[in-house]
């Protein structure tokens, strides 16, 4: 038997200094050396005492200047700026969310896409009172597909999702004025509060960021994780494999990159053809490998095994092996770098959004009437560019790890269920986990998510959370690149048990899992929201009470605040390693690290010490655990 091993950091840093060297070669540009032109950061969009929503301004804070010329204060500012931000993550989650319900339209027998989960469509429409009896199931498809479009912009009630949380949840979030309504009408509102002459009241603010928040994580998330998985297959446990060296230097390689699985998987699917695999070979490659960036690698890995080349900086990377055919990007998290630097290799960046275009780039439309045609186009295009390449130009770092992925809360329940119960039960409850939390086997949960950012050294704050975490007997659920990051490490690999205390080791042994479990994209950290749900309801206690907590150490994105929010207005406490632009005023950074736990009972703690991060984690959890007594 070989020896586990991670693969450090270092290694990581190793391969991309080699890949560098190719750029070089060839004039790239990389972010490693546009992030030394953009730094030292402007101190004011640091503290996000800027603002410039009005042509008055742009307006900075300072003590000299301590107000706007409109009189707005620095946590007026600072609120309105937290705000925008979050409504600019809802927007992005949730209109990829309506994509997939109007995808979910499309849906027909025999068609590009079919319902190739029944049974929860069948429960999801029984959630909301729809008749299924005697009901052609592409019928129901597409009744649900309205309805699931008009969530966004419906004209009273609020959002259908929220009954899945404990009613006291649901108690507290009517309590607090921040039950989310049509999805769309709270980005509209947020955007409408932070115009200029509107609210300036931090906390009026803040009550919207958290409001908006859960309109996505409770509202087009939820749409688009439930609906993909009616769409595509609900994730179970699959193999598949981590970092650069998935890619194959005698095949046609296709990277896929964005979040909107409705393009990767007609990709994935029109690639596993035996016509376009002779294609291939006709171009002289012995076949086709399809990896994944970002969350679409996330939701082709989860459902397919799809391996996974790497995560958000590491995008470049991809191109910089020089055996890149095509990269083929949906919408979100795509760096605008990829045009130019494609440019200097043979590698086709195809765009396929109205969302997301870009220079440099071949735009070919995707839309879901005309799916199969046009990923045709797109893997026939990759292989004809297959003879373009540049041998002296391949390097593909040997580099990859095992991981085993597909954990969705069905997977988890069912699995674990698997391991007390003799007769598995298809509605299995979370109550071995919760017995293995109780006794203390395992001590708690980390819901670890969340990007990379220049700010902090790629992946090792993901990586050494982690470690860390496991090693003191806390289980990992992971979405999104943190979710790669771990893979690319080893961490998914069942034998990374051995890195775990002795309860979670033995956890692991006996349900057969890794102490990390990927469940999913970015989209996908609704299904953390639904466990809790289970969680609490199954226990009898309060989200809050769970020792639970989540983490984004190295977040950068819009949809990263949009996320944090949700988390916390769930009642779970959340830990950044960034800090959201909000230091700048006390008023607002009060509020969020401690201000929001009268309303919600969770709250915010940022902390750039990676190190101390984790610590703070830990004694949450076990606060949370002594105040329960176990
Ligand atoms: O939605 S973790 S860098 S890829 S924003 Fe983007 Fe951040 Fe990655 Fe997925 Ni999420
Ligand atoms: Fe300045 Fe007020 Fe206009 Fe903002 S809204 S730019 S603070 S004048």
């Amino acid at each position: 038997m070989s020896e586990f091993k991670l693969t450090t950091v270092e290694e990581f840093e190793a391969a991309t200094e080699r890949l560098l060297e190719t750029g070089a070669k060839v004039g790239a540009d990389a972010w490693q050396f546009r992030v030394k032109n953009q730094t030292p950061h402007c101190k004011f969009g640091e503290m996000g005492v800027c603002c410039r929503i009005c042509s008055m301004g742009p307006c900075r804070i300072t003590p000299k200047a301590p107000r706007g010329i409109c009189g707005c204060d620095v946590h007026g500012i600072v609120g309105r700026n937290f705000l925008r931000f979050t409504a600019g993550g809802a927007a992005t989650h949730s209109d990829h969310g309506r994509e997939i319900c109007i995808t979910l339209g499309y849906a027909k027998e025999g068609g590009d896409y079919q319902v190739k989960d029944p049974e929860k469509l069948i429960r999801i429409a029984k959630e909301w009172g729809v008749e299924t009896e005697g009901k052609d199931i592409y019928d129901l498809a597409h009744e649900m597909s309205d309805l699931a479009q008009e969530e966004y912009g419906k004209i009273r009630g609020v959002s259908r999702w929220l009954k899945r949380a404990p009613q006291h949840t649901q108690d507290l979030w009517h309590a607090a004025g921040i039950e989310p309504r049509a999805i769309d009408r709270e980005v509209s509102c947020a955007l409408h509060m932070t115009h200029m002459g509107n609210t300036s009241k931090p906390e009026a603010l803040i009550r919207q960021a958290l409001r908006n928040g859960l309109s996505d994580g409770w509202g087009g998330s939820m749409c688009g994780t439930e609906f993909s998985d009616v769409l595509f297959g609900t994730p179970k446990p699959i193999e598949t494999e981590a970092n650069l060296g998935v890619m194959n230097a005698e095949n046609v390689n296709i990277v896929v990159h964005g979040h909107d699985p409705s393009l990767s998987e007609m990709i994935c699917e029109v690639a596993d053809s035996k016509e376009m695999i002779d294609y291939a070979k006709s171009m002289g490659a012995k076949g086709i490998t399809i990896s994944g960036v970002c969350c679409t690698s996330n939701e082709v890995a989860m459902r397919r095994g799809i391996p996974m080349a790497g995560n958000f900086l590491q995008q470049e990377n991809v191109v910089l092996t020089g055996a890149c055919e095509a990269i083929v990007v949906d919408v979100q998290c795509i760096f605008p770098a990829l045009g130019p630097l494609s440019k200097c290799f043979h590698t086709k960046f195809i765009t396929t959004s109205p969302i997301c275009q870009m220079p440099d780039s071949e735009f070919i439309e995707f839309s879901a009437g005309s799916a199969g045609e046009k990923a045709k186009q797109i893997v026939k295009l990759a292989c004809e560019n297959f003879k373009n390449r540049k041998p002296e130009l391949v390097y593909i770092p040997e580099m990859k790890q095992k991981a085993t992925v597909g954990y969705s809360v069905e997977a988890i329940v069912k699995t674990l269920d698997g391991v007390t119960n003799s007769q598995v039960d298809e509605t299995g409850t979370t109550k071995p986990l919760l017995e293995c939390i109780t006794s203390g086997v395992i001590r708690g949960a980390v819901a670890m998510v969340g990007c990379n950012n220049p700010k902090i050294r790629p992946d090792s704050a993901h990586i050494e959370l982690m470690k860390k975490l496991i090693a003191n007997d806390i289980v990992i659920i992971a979405s999104g690149c943190s979710a790669q990051a771990a893979a690319k490490a080893g961490l998914m690999d069942k034998a990374a048990k051995d890195l775990c205390g002795a309860g979670l080791k033995r956890v692991c042994e006996l349900a057969d899992i890794p102490p990390v479990l990927h469940m999913g994209s970015c989209v996908d950290i609704s299904r953390m929201l639904i466990l809790a749900s289970e969680l609490a309801k199954d226990s009898g206690l309060n989200i809050s009470q769970l020792p639970v907590v989540g983490c984004a150490p190295e977040w950068m994105s819009e949809k990263a605040v949009s996320i944090g929010n949700y988390v916390v207005a769930t009642g779970i406490d959340t830990f950044l390693g960034v800090d959201p632009y909000v230091s700048g005023s006390d008023q607002v950074a009060g509020l969020l690290t401690e201000g929001v736990r009268d309303w919600v009972e969770a709250a915010y703690t940022v902390e750039k010490d990676i190190d101390k991060l984790g610590d703070l984690m830990i004694e949450r959890i076990e606060e949370k655990r002594s105040a329960l007594g176990i």
